[in-house]
């Protein structure tokens, strides 16, 4: 394939209020800022890429104001030196900046889209994905009460999605899981804690857990803390699924030796992108461990890369991938993404992330903007 020639890289700042606060046993979210790039090549072609950090360093380490300085300092300098003829090598050249895997991955996707409208196809066809359709599931955060939290779940229910999750925290767990399945015994149901519960004071609400024939409790520990997932593991008959614990694939190795859980939440922006999102992929299918694309509350570009992502033959469970209106009055791409009442959304058809970026909708939401050359210097 000829070269990319990466000309120049725009870095924007967005400012999204969201339809419903989101809250987690982290912390409550009403509106996000939001990075979006985009990378433009010699011929004014362009690919996008979101970054999925949050405002605060409480899901992860990274922030957008970090990921904003890693991208225009570290990264573009390193790219514009390294004269990539591909995506799939990106990864590789950006491998010496340690961590900050979400400011890699914005970029590492941004170009992954440019070189799939390069070759005229999507996206998903150019990763290796599989499914025509993804099989969408929602992740519904902690309600001020038990009966608003059964109205959300019947909402969703009722719009077909496919599995439900609910976020849990201490104080807040047994009786909510309880009061969803006394009312929805059959669904696909389970429990994300983002890391709020430790093996020596919460293996007793683990075990009570255990009794409500979830489909999975996602991240219950510490992220580092493959250990005791594995310690807890043993003790559950309800598979562990992990999300903060995997930021790359050698985590997932660790993790599927140790047998620190059963199933793994893939979020592309977490592990740095698709090349290390499709060796986790490969990982795990090889396991027979089952896997499925988790959401950061994107905008519609980062929902499209979602699905591209989950077309991989091994997201073999329901995602968080989800529609655009749940979260925004108005996406900025065209058309919003859109869940049909079986709880799918289709693979689009269109070259790259198969949805058109809404320009005048982009520049409205800007807070912030910035331009940096990635064609290599040549030195004369
Ligand atoms: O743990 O999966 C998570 C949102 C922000 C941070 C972490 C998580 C989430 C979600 C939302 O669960 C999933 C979505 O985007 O719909
Ligand atoms: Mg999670």
């Amino acid at each position: 394939m000829s070269s990319l020639q990466l000309e120049c890289l725009e870095l924007r700042e967005l400012r999204l209020p969201l339809k419903h606060a989101f809250e987690t046993s982290f912390g409550r979210t009403t509106a996000r800022r939001v990075l979006i790039v985009k990378v433009t090549n010699s011929d004014g072609a362009a690919g996008h890429g979101e970054c999925v950090a949050m405002e605060d360093p409480y899901f992860n380490a990274e922030t957008v104001s970090t990921a904003w300085i890693i991208i225009a300092k570290h990264i573009v300098p390193l790219l514009a030196s390294s004269n990539v003829s591909g995506a799939a090598e990106v990864n590789g050249r950006l491998a010496p900046i340690r961590g900050n895997r979400m400011a890699k991955g914005a970029i590492e996707a941004a170009i992954w889209d440019l070189e799939a409208k390069l070759a005229g196809v999507p996206l998903w066809k150019h990763i290796g994905g599989e499914r025509t359709k993804i099989m969408c599931g929602v992740s519904i955060g902690i309600q001020p009460s038990i009966e608003a939290l059964l109205d959300a779940v019947a909402r969703e229910v009722e719009s077909g999605y496919q599995r439900i999750k609910i976020k849990i925290k201490p104080g807040l767990d047994v009786k909510l899981a309880a009061a969803v399945r006394a009312k929805y015994p059959d669904i696909l149901f389970s429990v994300d804690a983002n890391a709020a519960y430790s093996l020596d004071h919460d293996l007793s609400t683990m075990k009570e857990l255990d009794g409500y024939n979830l489909l999975m409790i996602e991240q219950p520990l510490a992220p580092g803390d493959l250990v005791d997932h594995a310690k807890l593991q043993k003790q559950l008959k309800t598979p562990l699924c992990l999300d903060e614990s995997i930021t790359c694939a050698a985590d997932a190795r660790h993790a599927l030796e140790l047998g620190a859980c059963r199933i793994i939440n893939i979020k592309l922006g977490r592990v740095g992108g698709f090349s290390e999102a499709k060796q986790i992929e490969k990982l795990a299918r090889e396991a027979a461990i089952p896997v499925w694309c988790g959401g950061m509350l994107e905008t519609g570009i980062g929902r499209a890369h979602n699905i591209a992502l989950s077309t991989l033959a091994g997201f073999t469970l329901p995602g968080d991938v989800s529609a655009s209106g749940r979260y925004w009055e108005e996406d900025i791409i065209d058309p919003p993404i859109t869940v049909s009442s079986r709880g799918t959304i289709s693979a689009p058809i269109s070259p790259g992330i198969g949805y058109e970026v809404n320009v005048g909708r982009l520049d409205s939401c800007t807070s912030r903007r910035e331009e940096v050359m990635l064609s290599a210097r040549i030195k004369v």
